[in-house]
């Protein structure tokens, strides 16, 4: 395990509890970028003993097409990946966004807070929209809102993320922001983003200069928490790399973007920096190091996929386990949602 990243908590946080909340979309199966940059790193804040809380957040998944069967698989496939990866569903609060109703209730409330400009800047937005952006869904528009009530919901503090999602916590800060200075009120935290280790940005294996990602069209740019061993090797094998060996510092991976993501997949894999691995690999062919890497690979997230597939066979038992961790996040976040209506003038008759 990698050493525990004391981050300072934003000045106007003094007043708010250490929290951890984040998310990963149920839009495909898991991927080592997602287990890299998100999960591996969900489960050392557990480990470390800050109060988490982990989301599958299905309704994000929505802002593009899902197939209703596939999304519900791929929301357990997805839960049976962070028991498998170590969340313990006792200790971290683990469940699916559309089960705690005040997400949504407060993506509204942020829909309008955040600006037009704010959203039109979201460089996620750009490439997922493309030059489609006129066909695309407005939810995906308004994502990063959604984004923000998710951690705002909960008071959090701290955001372990991937370095893709630094723009949209951004964001969240300059909603919570706003939300304080317009209502005059130190309501919500300004939250610290998480973006630590060697792995913050996984690259495909297909091309050095695009991220990994579930929903690329190529099953040969990521490896998926689902693959097998020998599927696992060949998918490293087949990498795109260049014909130099490597460098002897990391220096010289600077404009090396496939050598460089290999590496940085080994170190993240083994807990090691990316110093480290140049130390025992300076010189090193890449038909030493991938056979290497792929060894790593598979004995790191053999047992993980493992684990998945036996949880799998027993859907209604995480079914029950979302159903659980949903009850005690909707504890934390229905106060905090309840007291937005009263600050934003919302009349409450009813309860
Ligand atoms: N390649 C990556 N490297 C490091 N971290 C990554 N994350 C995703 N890909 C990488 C981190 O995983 C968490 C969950 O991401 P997400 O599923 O909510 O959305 P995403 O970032 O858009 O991931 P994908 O795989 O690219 O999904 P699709 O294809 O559906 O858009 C986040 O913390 C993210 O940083």
């Amino acid at each position: 395990m990698s050493e525990p990243v004391q981050t300072p908590l934003t000045a106007q946080n003094a007043a708010f509890k250490p929290r951890i909340f984040s998310g990963i979309q149920p839009s495909g199966g898991l991927t080592l970028g997602n287990y890299l940059g998100a999960l591996k790193r969900f489960v050392e804040k557990q480990d470390e003993g800050i109060e988490t809380i982990y989301c599958l957040v299905d309704m994000h998944a929505i802002t593009v097409w899902q197939d209703p069967a596939k999304l519900r698989h791929a929301t357990r496939e997805g839960a049976a990946g962070f028991i498998a990866a170590g969340i313990d569903p006792a200790r971290s609060v683990l469940f699916n966004q559309s089960q705690v109703t005040a997400h949504v209730e407060l993506a509204w409330i942020f829909n309008c807070v955040a600006r037009m400009g704010w959203m039109s800047r979201m460089t996620q937005f750009k490439d997922k929209a493309g030059k489609n952006s006129e066909n695309v869904s407005l939810g995906l528009f308004a994502y990063p809102a959604l984004m923000a009530a998710d951690i705002l919901a909960y008071h959090a503090t701290m955001v372990p993320v991937g370095e893709d999602q630094k723009q949209h916590l951004e964001l969240t800060r300059d909603i919570a922001i706003k939300f304080n200075n317009d209502y005059g009120v130190n309501y919500f935290p300004v939250v610290d983003p998480l973006i630590e280790g060697a792995a913050t940005r996984v690259m495909s294996l297909r091309d050095g200069t695009k991220k990994m990602s579930k929903s690329d069209p190529s099953d040969q740019s990521r490896i998926n928490l689902t693959d097998d061993a020998d599927m696992i090797a060949s998918k490293i094998r087949k990498a795109k790399t260049d014909s130099e060996p490597l460098p002897d510092s990391a220096d010289g991976l600077k404009d090396r973007p496939e050598a460089r993501n290999l590496v940085n997949i080994y170190a993240a894999l083994a807990n090691q920096s990316v110093e480290q691995v140049m130390a025992e690999y300076a010189g090193a062919q890449f038909g030493t190091f991938k056979p290497a890497l792929a060894d790593l690979a598979v004995s790191k997230l053999g047992p993980i996929t493992t684990e998945m597939n036996r949880l799998m066979k027993d859907p209604a038992e995480i079914d029950r386990i979302l159903g659980e961790g949903a009850d005690r996040a909707e504890a934390i976040a229905r106060p905090i949602v309840d007291k937005v209506y009263d600050i934003t003038g919302m009349i409450r008759s009813r309860r």
